[in-house]
């Protein structure tokens, strides 16, 4: 200190502008800056140099108020040394300032940028379940034929799900074994034939509607079976319906899934809803007849079963049976699919793999 004081004013300016230029070479050689974080603190730091050597209280400023105590023959030259380097402090810390504002500008408008010529990234498309996939095509068949479409509930009284169908107490379809049951005497639905008895109750006759929807089973979990299963029941109530509609109706449905060189056969058979009661069978879709391993070497494959409806049926749904018949059907979807796209598992379907389901979109 006491060494500055005996310098001269103009020594003293000298000085100034070599510290100057010193402090103010690390922060403005722009080609340095590093990163937009860097140029940020470059120019706060640039902030700090303007108030230290432009600012009122810099030794600028007080070398200026010394001019008037200059001797007369100096003072103007040092009065012009003074203004200059001052010109100079304001211009560089101009320059510097405009240089980092603009890198960062730049730095950062490149960060925010979008190339809009960039491919899009493509959002993975979901895609309906095959069992969903052949509910559907049954659909738009029976509802190309004037059917409606019905749902209901899954749990049902002993009402709905076996008196009402012909299955008294005692029967042995009611066997604990064939069905779930709530603790508090309600089962889960073991054919959709219920949704039936409801929307009849509900309507009356005639009616033509199909039911498709989940049913239980109290099935082990085996290649053709799972406790819970797709099943769609058909029915058709009117004055004067035989089972020739019946064999109509269904010969139409395999014509219009599998294509019309496909046949038909019934065979006996027995069900406590209906009678007479019948199996269908359909020709092989894949072979036509002579046998393949599809069709197990029959030529025949099973579509499922059905019957002129039962008159308890019908009265159990308030319908007087000597002024209307009806059949009905009722074809496993899942089993449909099952074989249409020769899954030797039925399993398979219920698992949610989506390297197996997205094979049958
Ligand atoms: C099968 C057999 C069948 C029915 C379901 C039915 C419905 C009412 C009245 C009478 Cl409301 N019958 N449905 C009739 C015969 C067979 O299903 O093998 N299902 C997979």
């Amino acid at each position: 200190m006491a060494d500055e004081n005996q310098q001269t004013p103009q020594a003293q300016l000298e000085r100034l502008a070599q510290t100057f230029a010193q402090e103010t070479e690390q922060v403005s050689s722009a080609s340095g800056v590093a990163s937009l974080a860097d140029a940020e603190k470059r120019l706060a730091a640039l902030k700090d140099l303007r108030v230290k050597f432009v600012g009122k209280k810099s030794e600028l400023a007080s070398l200026k108020k010394m001019i008037g105590r200059i001797p007369a023959e100096s003072r103007s030259a040092f009065g012009q040394s003074v203004q200059q380097s001052e010109a100079l402090f304001v211009r560089t810390l101009d320059d510097a300032e405009q240089s980092l504002n603009a890198y960062i500008q730049s730095a950062r408008s490149a960060r925010e940028s979008l190339d809009v010529t960039l491919p899009g990234r493509r959002p993975r498309q979901g895609h309906l379940h095959p069992i969903t996939l052949m509910r559907q095509r049954i659909e738009d068949i029976f509802v190309s034929l004037g059917y409606a479409v019905e749902d209901d509930r899954e749990i049902e009284t002993d009402f709905y799900n076996f008196d009402a169908l012909n299955i008294p107490e005692g029967h042995p379809a009611r066997d604990p074994q064939d069905t779930f049951y709530t603790t508090d005497g309600f089962a889960l639905r073991s054919q959709t034939s219920t949704v039936q008895i409801h929307a009849m109750q509900r309507r009356g006759a005639p009616v033509r509607m199909i039911a498709p929807g989940r049913v239980f089973r109290r099935d082990t979990p085996d290649p053709t079976h799972n406790p819970m299963f797709y099943q769609v029941e058909g029915l058709c109530v009117d004055r004067g319906i035989t089972m020739a509609h019946l064999k109509g109706t269904l010969a139409e449905f395999v014509h219009r899934l599998f294509g019309p060189e496909t046949r038909t056969r019934f065979r006996p058979s027995y069900f406590p809803f209906t009678e007479p009661s019948a199996e269908v069978d359909y020709s092989c879709f894949s072979c036509g007849g002579p046998g393949c391993r599809i069709c197990k070497w029959s030529g025949w494959i099973e579509l499922g079963g059905s019957g002129m409806v039962h008159p308890n049926v019908l009265r159990a749904a308030n319908i007087d049976p000597e002024e209307f018949t009806g059949f009905a059907f009722g074809l496993g979807i899942d089993r449909t699919c099952a074989r249409i796209y020769q899954l030797d598992d039925i399993r398979l379907l219920f698992e949610n793999d989506v390297r197996f389901l997205e094979q049958f979109r």
